[in-house]
């Protein structure tokens, strides 16, 4: 190693003072203007990484589903999984070392990490659509040149995408071509092949609409679209060409804030789904004939394609194992139809993708999904060559077909990591060949209300857990407040845990309704904030509203813009969306709604800016009654 010359480069990427990042979750990440030094770095650690292993390693600069302004990198290990969890916590010591203590952090990895220095490395590189993240790989690519590594630059591409190139690179090309090109052909040919066998449904079943989150995904899925374009027609949203990355759009504000992106039009029993940032997850959903919202998530599309994948395995008639992944965050009833109904073995582990990966590797076949939608399904190498070996030899046209058909599915699924385009087209596949809509998939079980909530506390990691993140055994007295909160709900349970990805602690809760979801969220929420060294403001309840909607039928059916509502109190104002036929909700959540509250309740419509001049309230005039005020 020139080390000299590392010393000199690395003070063109000096690091800001007093600043200390970790490798979390998904790599580090924070706000853009903080990670030049961390990326030279994350160059010169790939290099050590691909010497170490003798393979190509790849690095991704993206911050996923994070604000616009932040971003962040991770080093994708040899056959496209997440970095080892060693190397982790040498990826965690060269970040934060002192610009002098730099070239002594570098030995001591290789020599810890027995890196042969002599051995060549060769780094794969790529990045989101993040105005900051063009310059931020090129500091990847200088930390690989000064430590002598050769490097392929792919430039724009998905998270997922770079998984698979690097898959493909050590694997002298048996699991694909390393393209662009090469991941679209595999992918449509599956997808193709796959539904080739489904009977023709109407026009409306192969159609998607698809919320890019404006980000990578738009790009990507707009140049692979043509590739599929007799199975399956996508209408693409939130493109990238006005808003804002992530921006009250793609699969984390849908997930979150259980309502559909800005900017897509939605008409009832539409099936649509939203990408994240860098298009590693993926969730559905669509609007019911009352207009209701309908989440369709990760829990959801674990339970469709594992019920999916065993009608053609006991067809085969060969006892391969089917486990399917999840966490706790994963609803109650998803766990519970898996089980009790599909009577598949069920597992919980860590949140993070890395931990899931991992244990779906023990089964012949691993499903996995996080709640979010982050998940895809793994075939062990046996499994794969006997599907592929039955495919050829069964003499039975029917169970060479159901042969055949695991066999395009495993083609189809991204092995190395969740891919949100290659989990929408096998989720396509399945509903075009099963003839099922959007609302029979989501029929498979109820969810159970819950609810997720965030608190600031001033060291997250006086928090520790055990048991997959469901039990906390520091700090003390926390998880038996937890237990005697959750005795009171019926159906319930809570936990919480640390983020990886923010400097904040998780909570989450699950009940029999969602006011009582909400309402233990709130509860534990205090207990972590007092127990836990809370910061900044205490956990507030929230105020909830249930509005008596007495709007006449014309009212929804003229006006599509006043499906709005204000709701004033004395001191702020909030807007809540009814549906038609049923009670309006609305959830507030500032901190200056206080007891004694004062309530207008208006349509939006009575406002000058109303897009038809109120025309529409003399057709349709109704009105709103408060019908409960709780906490
Ligand atoms: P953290 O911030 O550690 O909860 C979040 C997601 C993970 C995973 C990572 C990486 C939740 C509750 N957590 O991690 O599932 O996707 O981001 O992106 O959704
Ligand atoms: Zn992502």
């Amino acid at each position: 190693m020139d080390l000299d010359a590392v010393t000199k480069q690395s003070a063109l990427h000096a690091k800001p003072d007093g600043l200390t990042l970790q490798y979390g979750t998904a790599g580090f990440r924070t706000k853009a203007e903080h990670l030049d030094h961390v990326m030279f770095r994350m160059g010169l650690l790939a290099v050590l990484r691909s010497k170490q292993t003798k393979s190509t390693i790849g690095v991704m600069v993206t911050a996923s589903h994070n604000p616009e302004e932040d971003n962040g990198v991770k080093l994708v290990d040899p056959l496209g999984e997440m970095l080892a969890p060693s190397w982790e916590d040498h990826a965690t010591c060269l970040a934060n070392a002192e610009e002098q203590d730099l070239p002594r952090v570098l030995v001591d990895i290789g020599e810890k990490a027995a890196v042969n220095l002599h051995q060549d490395a060769f780094v794969v590189i790529g990045r989101d659509t993040r105005p900051s993240s063009e310059k931020l790989s090129q500091s990847v690519i200088d930390g690989v040149t000064v430590l002598g590594g050769q490097f392929h630059d792919y430039g724009l591409l998905t998270t997922p995408q770079l998984h698979y190139m690097v898959y493909c690179r050590n694997t002298s090309g048996q699991y694909g071509k390393a393209t662009i090109e090469g991941y679209y052909q595999k992918l449509s040919a599956a997808f193709v092949e796959l539904t080739k066998q489904a009977s023709c449904s109407g026009d409306d079943q192969r159609t998607l609409k698809v919320d890019c989150a404006n980000g990578i995904g738009a790009l990507k899925l707009r140049e692979m679209k043509h590739y599929f374009s007799q199975g399956l027609s996508v209408q693409l949203f939130n493109d990238g060409t006005k808003g804002k990355l992530n921006h009250l759009c793609g699969a984390d504000f849908v997930k979150s804030h259980q309502k559909p992106p800005q900017g897509i039009e939605m008409k009832s029993h539409e099936r649509c789904c939203s990408f994240d940032g860098d298009a590693d997850r993926i969730v559905y959903y669509y609007h019911d004939a009352d207009g209701q919202f309908h989440l369709v998530d990760g829990d959801k599309i674990a339970a469709l394609i594992s019920s999916f994948l065993k009608e053609p395995l006991l067809e085969i008639g060969d006892s391969l194992s089917l486990g399917v992944v999840q966490t706790a965050y994963a609803n109650g009833s998803s766990t519970r139809y898996l089980e009790e109904v599909m009577k598949v073995p069920v597992y919980c582990t860590k949140t993070g993708v890395k931990h899931l990966h991992h244990k779906a590797q023990e089964f012949d076949i691993g499903v996995y999904f996080e709640a979010n939608g982050h998940g895809t399904v793994l075939f062990s190498k046996a499994a794969e060559m006997k599907i592929k070996q039955l495919a050829k030899e069964l003499e039975e046209d029917k169970k060479r077909k159901a042969a055949k058909m695991l066999e395009n599915v495993i083609d189809l699924f991204n092995q190395a990591t969740g891919d949100a385009i290659s989990d929408m087209l096998v989720i396509e596949a399945i509903l075009a060949l099963k003839g099922l809509t959007v609302q029979q998939w989501d029929a498979l079980y109820t969810d159970l209300p819950n609810r997720q909530l965030k608190v600031k506390v001033a060291d997250r990691q006086v928090i520790s857990t055990t048991d997959a993140e469901r039990q906390a055994v520091k700090p003390p007295g926390l998880q038996e407040a937890i237990n005697e909160l959750v005795k009171k709900y019926r159906l319930s349970r809570a936990f919480v845990r640390p983020s990886g990805t923010e400097d904040i602690v998780r909570v989450y809760a699950e009940a029999d309704s969602q006011e009582n979801a909400d309402s233990l969220a709130y509860e534990v929420s205090l207990a972590v904030f007092q127990l836990a060294g809370g910061i900044g403001e205490r956990p507030q309840p929230d105020l909830i509203i249930l509005l008596k909607q007495t709007l006449p039928e014309a009212f929804f059916r003229n006006s599509e813009h006043h499906q709005e509502f204000r709701v004033v109190t004395m001191e702020a104002v909030y807007t809540c969306t009814p549906s038609r036929g049923r009670d309006a909700r609305a959830t507030l959540t500032r901190k200056d709604v206080r007891p004694r509250l004062q309530l207008f309740i208006t349509p939006l419509s009575e406002e000058a800016s109303c897009p038809c001049s109120g025309r529409c309230l003399s057709r349709g005039r109704g009105s709103l009654s408060v019908l409960r005020i709780g906490w």
